[in-house]
């Protein structure tokens, strides 16, 4: 079969599985929030998202999958607060295509009824590219999801066509710095210079700001030469199975 027939069956069996990702505080070292990442079972093992969201972007089926995924991620945060787990932003990942729908407020807004979690646990990341194809509506959609309560982040901060306005007319409460700044960063002054700069941008219009790729110690040393909030990154911890997280959470307790 091709992938996208065996795309099809995936959708229709629930084929996926979700790893969590350890968000961590730069000045405390503890996780304070998770990111989670879909990953498609299939019967020739683990297939990572980037060899299936372009195609499930392109024919749709990001939509059934992303709302899997929402339903998901949030029925297992809110799963882990019942364990006594400390209550920590569960984040998840908006395709371009589900903002564009215009029924995502009440999508979200019917999950969270459904799991009972609380708005403020729930965190999503957008990519710039989402709310390029058509600003007037993505604004919308970004005014009602923050009307609800839940964070929003803009993902890969820097790779897309990043307009400086689009953060003024775009309100995220967090920015993710590219991986690929922070992997040049440590022998790189200019991709130093751009994550200092995006630091103190983000900053001063009030956002958190978020690190990704951190993967090595020297990764984390030159982020402690900044004033960055949070970061991610295979130094500390790759993405891991629900279980595992949990364990990881209990430990740091
Ligand atoms: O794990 P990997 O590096 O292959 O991820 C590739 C891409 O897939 C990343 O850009 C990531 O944001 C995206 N991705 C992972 N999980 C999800 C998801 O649940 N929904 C969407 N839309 N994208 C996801
Ligand atoms: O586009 P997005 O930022 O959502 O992509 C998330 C993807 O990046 C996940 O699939 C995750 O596995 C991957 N990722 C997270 N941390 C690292 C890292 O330190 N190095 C690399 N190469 N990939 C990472
Ligand atoms: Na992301
Ligand atoms: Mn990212």
């Amino acid at each position: 079969l091709d992938l996208l027939m065996r795309l099809h069956q995936a959708v229709e069996r629930r084929e996926f599985v979700l790893h969590y990702e350890p968000k961590y505080e730069l000045a405390s070292g503890r996780i304070v929030g998770v990111e989670a990442l879909v990953r498609w079972q299939s019967s020739e093992g683990l297939i990572p998202p980037g060899r299936f969201i372009p195609l499930a972007e392109e024919t749709g089926l990001i939509v059934p999958i992303g709302e899997w995924v929402l339903r998901t991620a949030c029925a297992q945060a809110r799963a882990w607060q019942r364990q006594g787990l400390p209550a920590l932003p569960v984040s998840v990942n908006l395709s371009p295509r589900q903002l564009a729908r215009g029924d995502i407020a009440e999508l979200v807004s019917e999950v969270l009824a459904e799991t009972g979690l609380a708005p403020e646990c729930l965190e999503l990341e957008i990519t710039e590219s989402a709310v390029m194809q058509d600003g007037e509506k993505a604004a919308a959609m970004l005014a009602r999801l923050r009307e609800l309560g839940v964070l929003i982040s803009m993902d890969d901060f820097g790779t897309g066509y990043s307009s400086l306005s689009y953060l003024q007319r775009f309100r995220v409460h967090c920015l993710k710095i590219d991986r690929s700044f922070l992997l040049a960063a440590p022998r790189d002054p200019d991709s130093a210079s751009i994550v200092r700069a995006v630091i103190s941008l983000a900053h001063s219009l009030g956002l958190r700001v978020l690190a990704e790729g951190i993967e090595t110690a020297a990764h984390l040393e030159f982020l402690r030469s900044t004033r960055c909030d949070e970061f991610q990154g295979y130094y500390l911890c790759k993405p891991v199975v629900a279980s595992s997280f949990a364990q990881m959470l209990r430990s740091q307790q």
